[in-house]
């Protein structure tokens, strides 16, 4: 039986008091101040697995796994004794790197769109690259972006975003420019029919529509049977580009991304979280014409310091060496079925109205009595019993997102025993919110 023993979080509290005198929210990026879940966040102190530990002992079965990246688990022995190796050799060249090479040529030979790609450092630098390339290949200046997608925080995508500005119920945010948002028009996810109009009403004029192939910044959201396949037809019609925003998708719904599973290949790909394997890498790449647009090879800039240093592509590599094994992705499936299908369960056993589901490692759950098809959908949930839920598990060593609009992660460390044991704790929990 899980209890709550009394849940002490002191030396929690006291880091992040003082943290908030140093830093904006006393935090490093929004969704983690807990704020829309209410209470004080929790101060990691390690996490190994799919284990995290707080600084003042508490041990959690961990759900966000750093928001994708750890999806092997924390901590990996393999990947820290391969960075261990790189490490001796420095941390950074700024120089040409073979390792640099053998990643590319894993995510070029994974995923189906990918014929050149380059290294950056974060989501957010690949998306706002991506943006200009699809600028500078079609001279057109427009995008089409989804309600509730996020693709990092780039001023051009900081329009009715997703993650963290859902999260905080943000207003677009200020200090973006309108000069600079004008040309980011929005459609509703899963809607085909506000993306043609959308085309209609500004003929030769869109450079592209980028999405998050399945949803995770507006809670989990997966695309209705058509919807990928109908934008990849909208998209060849109207000369514009197909952008698969997978940064969290990539290498998590299958090796080869979302474009992998559901047959439908973009023009151009994002990617991030997993192919650092929890180092700051991102990565952005498409068809081979596009991608010679880029410089030094073409006249589009774009460029970074650390770009391909060789401890993130150290980690990058192993961490797909992991995942390419036979049997991962069962795996996956499998442990996060049983945990999304539980937690669905045991919500309306105990007369919750709850619908969700999981693909592969990423899973969600609204507390709503109607399918969610979108960011409008995923609002109208109970936002409030959400946080409720969120703190019983929490206090119960189970660590979910911090926020109804984030999805949830497992990982290859993930047992039958730690599922067992989540959903006792949601049990428990669910029968007294
Ligand atoms: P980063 O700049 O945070 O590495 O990536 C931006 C990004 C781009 N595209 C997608 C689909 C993403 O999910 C993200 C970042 N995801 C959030 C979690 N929903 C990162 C967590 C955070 O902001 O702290």
């Amino acid at each position: 039986m899980v209890t709550t023993t009394s849940f002490n979080t002191t030396k929690s509290e006291e880091i992040f008091t003082a943290a908030q005198k140093l830093m904006p929210g006393g935090v490093s990026s929004p969704v983690r101040a807990f704020k829309s879940v209410g209470g004080q966040p929790i101060v990691f102190d390690r996490v190994e697995g799919a284990y995290a530990w707080d600084v003042d002992g508490n041990k959690y079965i961990d759900y966000v796994g750093t928001w994708g990246p750890a999806i092997c688990g924390h901590a990996h022995p393999e990947v820290i004794k391969a960075l261990q190796a790189a490490l001796v050799k420095g941390t950074s060249f700024g120089a040409p790197c073979v390792l640099e090479n053998v990643l590319a040529e894993m995510v070029i030979e994974a995923v189906p769109s990918i014929d050149m790609v380059r290294f950056v450092n974060s989501g957010t630098e690949a998306c706002m690259s991506i943006l200009r390339l699809m600028r500078a290949f079609t001279g057109r200046e427009n995008i089409i972006k989804f309600e509730g997608c996020y693709h990092g925080h780039a001023d051009m995508f900081l329009v009715k975003a997703g993650s963290g500005v859902a999260t905080l119920g943000l207003p677009d945010s200020p200090g973006v420019p309108k000069s600079t948002t004008k040309s980011t028009l929005n459609a509703p996810y899963n809607d085909l029919e506000a993306v043609k109009a959308l085309f209609a009403a500004n003929p030769d004029s869109i450079a592209g529509v980028i999405l998050e192939p399945v949803v995770g910044n507006s809670g989990f959201i997966t695309p209705d049977a058509g919807f990928l396949e109908g934008l990849r037809e909208i998209t060849k019609e109207n000369g514009a580009l197909l952008v698969f925003d997978e940064v969290m998708t990539g290498f998590r719904i299958s090796y080869g991304g979302a474009q992998a599973k559901f047959g439908v290949t973009p023009d151009l790909t994002t990617l991030g979280k997993v192919i650092g394997g929890g180092l700051p890498v991102g990565a952005y790449g498409g068809r081979a014409d596009i991608m010679s647009m880029v410089a030094p090879a073409g006249p589009m800039y774009q460029a970074g310091t650390l770009s391909g240093n060789p401890l993130a592509m150290t980690a990058g590599i192993k961490t797909l060496e992991l995942l390419k094994k036979p049997g991962t992705y069962e795996q996956l499936d499998r442990v996060t079925k049983k945990l999304a299908d539980g937690l669905r369960n045991i919500a309306q056993e105990a007369g919750h109205d709850v619908v969700g589901g999981q693909i592969s490692a990423m899973f969600g759950m609204f507390f709503a009595n109607s399918p969610v098809h979108n960011y409008d959908d995923a609002k109208k949930s109970d936002l409030q019993k959400f946080s409720r839920f969120h703190r019983g598990m929490l206090e119960r060593g189970i660590y979910l997102a911090p926020s109804q609009f984030e999805a949830g992660f497992t990982s290859l460390a993930h047992t039958e025993e730690d599922i067992e044991q989540t959903l006792v704790a949601a049990k428990e929990v669910l029968s007294i919110i």
